[in-house]
C-alpha cells in the first residue's frame, strides 16, 4: 500500500453552513470534491498525527463510498486509529458520544439531516472536535479558507474494507475499528433515564407508544432501546431500517413530513405517545394522543421536570436556547432562578456554554432538544426523557402541557418556511429589513408597538468570539416577537424561515389554535418583510 498525493485544483463553494457542508449529491461526486474538503479539515487541524478520530454517517446514499475515501485520505495523513461505526451507520448524538468516551481528537459526521436522500438527494459532511460537538466558527471558516487554495491531497492506495464486520483492521499505519453503533450510545442512556420505571409503564398495558424512525439512522437504536432493553411490543419502532433513501421521503420530524405517525395518534384508538426523529437522529417530534408538543415548550417541560429524571435529579446548571426558540424556557428557568442563554441558530453555539457547566439542557425550535450527555442535540434522548416524566408523572402528554401552560402562562409559536425561493429575492427582503430594523423601535403597527427590533448578534460568554447578522428579530411591548432568517442548511435557492411567537398569560385563552392565535402577527410579517410581494408566493412551503 502506498500513499499518493494527488494535485486538484480548489472549488469556490465549500463553505459550511449551520451545520457543516451540504450539497446535493451530485457536488459530492464530482471528482475530488470530497477529497478536498476532507483534505482540507486536516490541512487546518493540528497535533492529530496518531490519535483516534470516529467515523459514520445516517447511511443516506453515498455514506458507505465517502467512509471508504475519508479511511484512505485519514490514514494517509496520519490518523493513528479510526473508530468508524459498522456499516458506516453513526448517528450523530452517538458520533459524539464516541468521540467523548474515547477521548477521539475529532469525528467526521456524514449527513444531510433532515433534506432528502439518494442520487437526486442531498448529502453532507460535518466536522466534530473533540468535545463531542460540531467545530466552532473559527475552525469551519479555516477549513474553508484551506479548501479555497488546496492544491493537492494525499490518500493511500488500498483495497476497500468491510465496514459490515465488527473487529479491528489495518489501513497503512492506521488500525481501523468497526464498532457496534448502538451499545456505547444505549449504555449512556442507561445512565441518565430510570429505565426499571420506564419499562413497568411500557408494559403495565396501561399506556402504548409509537416511534417512527422514517427510514433514517435511529432504526436501529430505537429498536434496541425501546423494544430490546425497555419491553415495548415488537412492531413499536416503525420505519426503523434505515434505507439509503429514507423510502423517498423527507427524514424531518414535523406534522408535515412525519404524517404517518400524526395520523396514527390522532386516529381512533391510537397510541398515548409517539415520536420521530430526522435522518441523523439529532430532532425528535413529541406527540400526545392527538396532541402536539412544540419543541420550544418540550424544552420547557423537559426543563420544569428535570429533577424526576436521574439524569437530572440534582437540578439544572441553566438552559440555553437558540434565539428563534419560543420563550417558554425563559420562563422556567427564571422560576428556578437558573441562568437563560440565547445564542445563534446552529447547536455549535452551545458547546462553550456545556463545556463551562453552565447550561445542562439546550435546545432549538427546529425540533432539536439537548442536554450536557453529549454536545449534539438528541432525538431519542429527548424521546427517554418524555417517557421517564411520563412513567413518573401518570398524565397524559396533554394533561402535562396543559398544566404547564397553566403555571407559566402559554407561548403560542409557529415557524414559516418559504422554501426554494430565488436568492435574489430572499437577499433583497433581507437587506430591507436589515436597513429597516433601526428606524421600527417605538412604531405602532395597529395594536402592536414594537420594543425593539435588531439584527441579533451574540458574543460568546466563554470565549468573547462574535457572530453577528444572526436573523432579525422585532419584539413587541406585549412579549410577541417576529423573526426573520434565512436558512443555512438548504442545497437549492434560498429559504427564508419567519418565526412567530405570542405570550397569553391568561389559561382561559389557551384553546386557541396556534395559527388562529398568530393571525395577526402573520400578518404584520407580511406587511414589514413584504414577503408576499418579493417572494412571489401567497403561503409558506411548509408551516411547523
Ligand atoms: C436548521 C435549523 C437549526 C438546526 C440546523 C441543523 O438550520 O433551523 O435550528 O440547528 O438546521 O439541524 P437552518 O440554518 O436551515 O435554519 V440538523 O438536524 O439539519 O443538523
Ligand atoms: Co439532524
Amino acid at each position: 500500500m502506498s500513499i499518493k498525493t494527488i494535485s486538484t485544483q480548489p472549488f469556490t463553494d465549500q463553505k459550511p453552513g449551520t451545520s457543516g457542508l451540504r450539497k446535493q449529491v451530485r457536488a459530492f461526486q464530482q471528482p475530488h470534491y470530497l477529497e478536498n474538503f476532507i483534505q482540507s479539515i486536516f490541512d487546518s487541524l493540528e497535533d492529530f498525527q496518531g490519535k483516534t478520530l470516529v467515523l459514520g454517517g445516517d447511511g443516506r446514499y453515498y455514506n458507505r463510498q465517502a467512509i471508504q475515501t475519508i479511511l484512505k485520505i485519514a490514514a494517509a495523513n496520519g490518523v493513528g486509529r479510526t473508530l468508524v461505526g459498522q456499516g458506516g451507520i453513526l448517528s450523530t448524538p452517538a458520533a459524539s458520544c464516541v468521540i467523548r468516551k474515547n477521548n477521539a481528537f475529532g469525528g467526521i459526521v456524514l449527513s444531510a439531516s433532515h433534506n432528502p436522500g439518494g442520487p437526486e438527494g442531498d448529502f453532507g459532511v460535518k466536522y466534530n472536535v473533540s468535545n463531542g460537538g460540531p467545530a466552532p466558527e473559527k475552525v469551519t471558516s479555516a477549513i474553508f479558507d484551506r479548501s479555497k487554495t488546496i492544491d493537492r491531497y494525499k490518500i493511500l492506495e488500498a483495497a476497500d474494507l468491510n465496514l459490515d464486520q465488527l473487529g479491528s483492521f489495518k489501513l497503512g499505519d492506521m488500525s481501523v475499528e468497526v464498532i457496534n453503533s448502538v451499545s456505547d450510545y444505549a449504555e449512556l442512556m442507561e445512565s441518565l433515564f430510570d429505565f426499571n420505571v420506564i419499562r413497568d409503564y411500557l408494559t403495565s398495558g396501561q399506556f402504548r407508544m409509537c416511534m417512527d424512525s422514517l427510514h433514517a439512522v435511529t432504526g436501529p437504536y430505537a429498536k434496541e432501546l425501546f423494544e430490546t432493553r425497555l419491553g415495548a411490543t415488537a412492531g413499536t419502532v416503525q420505519n426503523g431500517v434505515p434505507l439509503e433513501d429514507f423510502g423517498g421521503g423527507h427524514p424531518d420530524p414535523n406534522l408535515v413530513y412525519a404524517h404517518d405517525l400524526v395520523e396514527i395518534l390522532y386516529g381512533d384508538n391510537g397510541p398515548d405517545f409517539g415520536a420521530a426523529s430526522d435522518g441523523d437522529g439529532d430532532r425528535n417530534m413529541i406527540l400526545g394522543n392527538h396532541f402536539f408538543v412544540t419543541p420550544s415548550d418540550s424544552l420547557a417541560v423537559l426543563a420544569a421536570n428535570a429533577t424526576l429524571v436521574p439524569g437530572y435529579k440534582d437540578g439544572l446548571a441553566g438552559i440555553a436556547r437558540s434565539m428563534p426558540t419560543s420563550e417558554a424556557p425563559d420562563r422556567v428557568a427564571e422560576k428556578l432562578g437558573i441562568d437563560c442563554y440565547e445564542t445563534p441558530t446552529g447547536w455549535k453555539f452551545f458547546g462553550n456554554l456545556l463545556d463551562a457547566g453552565k447550561a445542562t439542557l439546550c435546545g432549538e425550535e427546529s425540533f432539536g432538544t439537548g442536554s450536557n450527555h453529549v454536545r449534539e442535540k438528541d432525538g431519542l434522548w429527548a424521546v427517554l426523557f418524555w417517557l421517564n416524566i411520563l412513567a413518573v408523572k401518570k398524565q397524559s402528554v396533554e394533561e402535562i402541557v396543559r398544566e404547564h401552560w397553566q403555571t407559566y402562562g402559554r407561548n403560542y409559536y409557529s415557524r414559516h418556511d418559504y422554501e426554494g425561493v430565488d436568492t435574489e429575492p430572499a437577499n433583497t427582503l433581507m437587506k430591507n429589513l436589515r436597513s429597516l430594523v433601526s428606524t421600527l423601535q417605538g412604531k405602532q403597527y395597529g395594536n402592536y408597538e414594537v420594543k425593539y427590533a435588531d439584527d441579533f448578534s451574540y458574543t460568546d460568554p466563554i470565549d468573547g468570539s462574535v457572530a453577528t447578522k444572526q436573523g432579525i428579530r422585532i419584539g413587541f411591548t406585549d412579549g410577541s416577537r417576529i423573526v426573520f432568517r434565512l436558512s443555512g442548511t438548504g442545497t437549492q435557492g434560498a429559504t427564508l424561515r419567519v418565526y412567530l411567537e405570542r405570550y397569553e398569560p391568561d389559561s382561559k385563552a389557551h384553546h386557541q389554535d396556534p395559527q388562529e392565535a398568530l393571525a395577526p402577527l402573520i400578518q404584520l410579517a407580511d406587511e414589514i418583510a413584504q414577503i408576499r410581494s418579493l417572494t412571489g408566493r401567497d403561503k409558506p412551503t411548509v408551516i411547523t
